[in-house]
């Protein structure tokens, strides 16, 4: 054994120095989703995280994804993430390995390596474990690719390369692969086939419905989101149809440039490339197509946004009422974010009265406290999300199938709610899952986009970035809804939100960038404005601003 580790030392070092020397001097560190910066300084990175998938799928005696995306930035851009055995991102605590690894130097990668076997104990070296690995659609992805098969096989592992796929496709085979097959089948047929023929199910022979008509408009923002629609259409067999629009993938440049769902949401603007029709149903994905919002132009072209806490309080509502016509007593929350709107907090808790839960940002956070409830949705505003099911749920409700003592109505919701959850992908928020459960929610009560929108009225909010000298002097509590330092900052925050009617405001350091983040919402945009600007100013003053200050409208 220990002559085999050090046989195997020898072809990760070799590789190390001959194909992967480490280039970058500075560090980098495993953030909310993974390592993610500029393509041409990431080979290293990608096959050491080869190697730490190995150790980790040792570790769990189960196959670990890795998936090649930086998401939503632009196409000079490439990232990393490793996706633990039920579909969760790599647990926290083993981050920090992760950073390690990508840190150290080359000479000094069998010393992290042993660190991580001895913590672990991680006895069984000689196991071919497999590592499941995928990427989207920027030209670097491929090469990058191969740096990751390469760490994988230098320490024994097994390289399962999947190609071009969205990153939640990656997440279900990794989960299909690791239920043996009991989640479905791991391959991209089995994905389509498993979501296209639950939503033909529930949708039935009738197509339309009331004001509901089912055409979208669906902007891909020219990545892989785009690719993966068109062969989801093919299964949707015109119950669905999907206008799509900037599919412009590889080479074109055109990656998330003035479309998909992070210019949308944080811009709040149409996407390029779409018809400017009055109230047409639209949705844009993100670069790895793990993230979705919808959004309509009125009769005078103003922009309206359906967000993921619109996405989160229309599925919420559904999932309660068909709940209710089961009489099968299990529990549903929903799980948010600070950045979700407060009208939308408001409606869920007073009029769906569902149970709200709020956590830090961050896709892992919201994923793992959703499996505390029997049916948990979870939302971030920005459109990351999805709806969680316990087995134990699950299997009550197919207990309750079997049995003869339903009424026809209890029936046919049991049946409904089983159908709906193959729409879903539980293993992590997927856009084009998620466009499947809007569109057939939208059908089944009838609505326009309009009638999903007046369930209840947005506060104006607004999105501010300060750049500090050091981003690491705020820190927060109470799931980033407070901060403890630096001294003082949460006084002020909340003296100067108090003078604004339905005002709420918090600060946060990004994950993604080096910059500190305020959030503000007030029931006015012109007291949303100032309140943001006040509370900018604030940061920048007490936690070291760097620049000009945060100007205050007047
Ligand atoms: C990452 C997260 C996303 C979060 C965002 C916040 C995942 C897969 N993605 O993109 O959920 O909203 O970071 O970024 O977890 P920030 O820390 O820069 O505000
Ligand atoms: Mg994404």
């Amino acid at each position: 054994m220990a002559n085999n580790n050090k046989l195997r030392y020898r072809t990760v070092y070799a590789f190390a120095r001959e194909m992967y020397p480490k280039t970058v001097k500075s560090d980098i560190s495993y953030g909310t989703a993974g390592f993610r910066t500029r393509a041409t300084d990431l080979s290293y990175v990608m096959y050491r995280m080869g190697l730490l998938a190995v150790l980790r799928a040792r570790y769990k005696n189960a196959a670990i994804g890795v998936m090649i995306t930086a998401s939503h930035n632009p196409e000079p851009d490439n990232g990393v993430k490793l996706v633990d055995p039920m579909g969760e991102m790599l647990e926290q605590s083993w981050e920090k390995w992760a950073t390690k690894l990508a840190n150290v130097t080359d000479d000094k990668l069998e010393n992290v390596m042993n660190d991580i076997i001895n913590e672990y104990k991680i006895e069984n070296m000689n196991d071919r474990p497999e590592v499941l690995i995928g990427k989207d659609t920027r030209p670097s992805s491929p090469s990058l690719a191969k740096a990751v098969v390469d760490g994988v096989l230098a320490l024994g592992g097994k390289p399962i390369d999947y190609g071009i796929v969205t990153t939640p496709q990656l997440h279900y085979f990794v989960v299909c692969k690791n239920t043996h097959r009991a989640y479905g089948q791991p391959t991209e047929e089995g994905y389509y086939k498993k979501l296209t023929g639950a939503f033909k199910k529930v949708r039935g022979q009738n197509f339309n419905n009331g004001n509901y008509t089912n055409r979208v408009l669906y902007d891909g923002a020219n990545g892989v989101g785009a690719k993966k629609v068109k062969y989801l259409r093919e299964g949707l067999e015109g119950s669905l149809l999907v206008d799509m629009y900037n599919d412009e993938i590889i080479g074109s440049g055109k990656l998330n440039y003035l479309c998909g769902a992070d210019f949308v949401k944080s811009q709040q603007k149409f996407p390029t490339g779409l018809p400017q029709d009055p109230n047409l149903r639209c949705c844009s994905v993100d670069g790895d197509a793990d993230r979705i919002v919808y959004y309509y132009l009125d009769e005078d072209k103003k922009f309206h946004l359906l967000d993921g806490d619109r996405i989160a309080t229309l599925i919420a509502g559904y999932l309660k009422e068909v709940l209710e016509k089961t009489s099968i007593d299990l529990n549903l929350g929903l799980v948010q974010t600070a950045y979700a709107n407060g009208a939308s907090t408001d409606y869920i808790t007073n009029e769906l009265k569902v149970p709200v839960a709020c956590v830090s940002t961050g896709v892992k956070h919201l994923h793992h406290k959703a499996l505390e409830y029997d049916i948990g949705v979870y939302f971030e505003a920005n459109g990351h999300g999805t709806v969680v099911f316990k087995d134990s749920a699950k299997k009550r409700l197919k207990d309750a199938l079997q049995t003869n003592n339903l009424s026809d109505e209890q029936k046919e919701a049991t049946d409904k709610l089983l159908n709906i959850i193959d729409i879903i992908n539980e293993a992590v928020g997927d856009a084009i899952s998620d466009m499947l459960l809007v569109e057939t929610i939208l059908h089944s009560r009838g609505w326009s986009i309009k009638e999903w929108e007046s369930a209840y009225a947005d506060l104006p909010n607004k999105l501010l970035k300060v750049t500090v000298e050091n981003r690491a002097v705020i820190t927060t509590t109470d799931a980033e809804r407070k901060c403890l330092t630096p001294d003082g900052l949460q006084r002020e925050i909340d003296s100067i939100v108090s003078k604004y009617p339905k005002g709420r405001s918090f600060v946060r350091p990004s994950g993604t960038e080096d910059v500190v983040r305020v959030y503000a919402e007030a029931s006015t945009k012109q007291d949303c404005d100032r309140l943001a600007a006040e509370v900018a100013r604030k940061v920048f003053e007490l936690a070291g601003g760097t620049g000009t200050p945060p100007e205050i409208p007047q």
